[in-house]
């Protein structure tokens, strides 16, 4: 079929809201668009376990523990739901796996952020997994069919998340002066780079109109970043925490909030790998494969006699 009929079913498609599916034809920036993008998020959650990962043996609590390790494993359920999804589109795990450790592809700035106290697991369900929330409840609907439907079981699994940090906050701002003072230096370390996590301003960010016309996005960067804001400063009272900005002030005319500027500056260092933890993150990554060599050897070496048996 010419080209021109083929991008003509794939516009109807998009066009009548019907999924584009693996086996259906796409323009070649559409496939390379997704797997660049399901394949950041996949690394964001197997990277995201790490800075959590580190309280899981100081949790202040048995029930707190059991519940940060279930979360923790959840994303690495999400990742590997992600990395199938990306499959789909004809790029394998390894490449995507070689791409992460030798930093050509991207993973969330969040991420490169260190864990200071127990605060901060709170902070990252409440913000990091909030901010998470309100990027990917519209990825549920985005135009392709696997990373959609990835997106319904991820999401479900992050407002538990949210939900769990923000207890944990709740718990500290109603208990001692001390844990207050440490639930609000963490909203102060905290609200910035998770502002972050929703890329750079919609003037500066090089995809977002091409993936709104593909209804890969449903929202820009800034639409979801002020829904956030919105969302979060109320929720702020009720922790009785105050949001480190001093410019945030209710706009009566718009009926939103208005927020002081993001240091893009700071953005930009972060993704471009000068984070604070960035090498120590990928290290770990490396580490991690490296480690799990003789996993990979001994089911290929298991599969291969599986099949020679079948062949004898
Ligand atoms: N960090 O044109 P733009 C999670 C890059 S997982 C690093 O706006 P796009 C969670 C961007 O990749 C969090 N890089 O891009 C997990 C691009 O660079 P390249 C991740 C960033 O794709 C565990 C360049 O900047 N979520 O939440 O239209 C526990 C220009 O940006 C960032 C997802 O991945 C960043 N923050 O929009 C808890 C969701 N922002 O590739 C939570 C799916 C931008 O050209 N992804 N860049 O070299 C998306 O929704 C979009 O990809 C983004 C960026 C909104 C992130």
């Amino acid at each position: 079929m010419p080209v021109q009929q083929l991008e003509k079913i794939f516009d109807d498609k998009l066009e009548k809201e019907i999924r584009i599916e693996p086996r259906d034809w796409m323009p070649d920036n559409y496939r390379k668009n997704l797997i660049r993008m399901i394949g950041q998020h996949a690394h964001s959650e197997i990277v995201g376990m790490l800075p959590e990962g580190e309280w899981i043996t100081r949790a202040p609590s048995l029930r707190r523990k059991a519940t940060l390790l279930a979360k923790v494993q959840d994303e690495a359920g999400h990742g590997l739901y992600l990395y199938a999804a990306a499959e789909t589109m004809g790029i394998s795990r390894e490449e995507m796996n070689d791409q992460l450790l030798t930093g050509k592809a991207k993973y969330s700035s969040i991420f490169n952020y260190p864990t200071l106290t127990w605060a901060d697991i709170g902070a990252i369900g409440w913000l990091v997994d909030g901010a998470a929330i309100m990027n990917q409840v519209p990825l549920c609907r985005t135009s392709y069919g696997p990373y959609a439907r990835a997106m319904i079981r991820v999401c479900k699994e992050e407002s538990f998340h949210q939900r769990q940090g923000f207890e944990i906050l709740l718990t500290l701002c109603r208990g001692s002066k001390e844990q207050k003072e440490m639930a609000q230096d963490a909203l102060n370390r905290w609200w910035w780079p998770s502002l972050m996590m929703f890329g750079p301003n919609d003037d500066n960010s090089p995809h977002t109109a091409q993936s709104m016309k593909w209804k890969i996005k449903r929202f820009t960067n800034d639409e979801l970043r002020q829904k956030f804001v919105d969302i979060c400063t109320d929720q702020a009272k009720v922790l009785g925490l105050t949001i480190p900005d001093p410019d945030l002030k209710w706009n009566e005319e718009k009926k939103q909030y208005d927020f002081g500027k993001i240091n893009w500056d700071e953005f930009w260092n972060v993704v471009n790998g000068n984070g604070p933890c960035n090498k120590e993150r990928i290290a770990a990554r490396i580490k991690a494969h490296e480690d799990g060599k003789w996993v990979r050897e001994a089911a290929e070496a298991y599969a291969s006699k599986k099949k020679n048996v079948k062949a004898a």
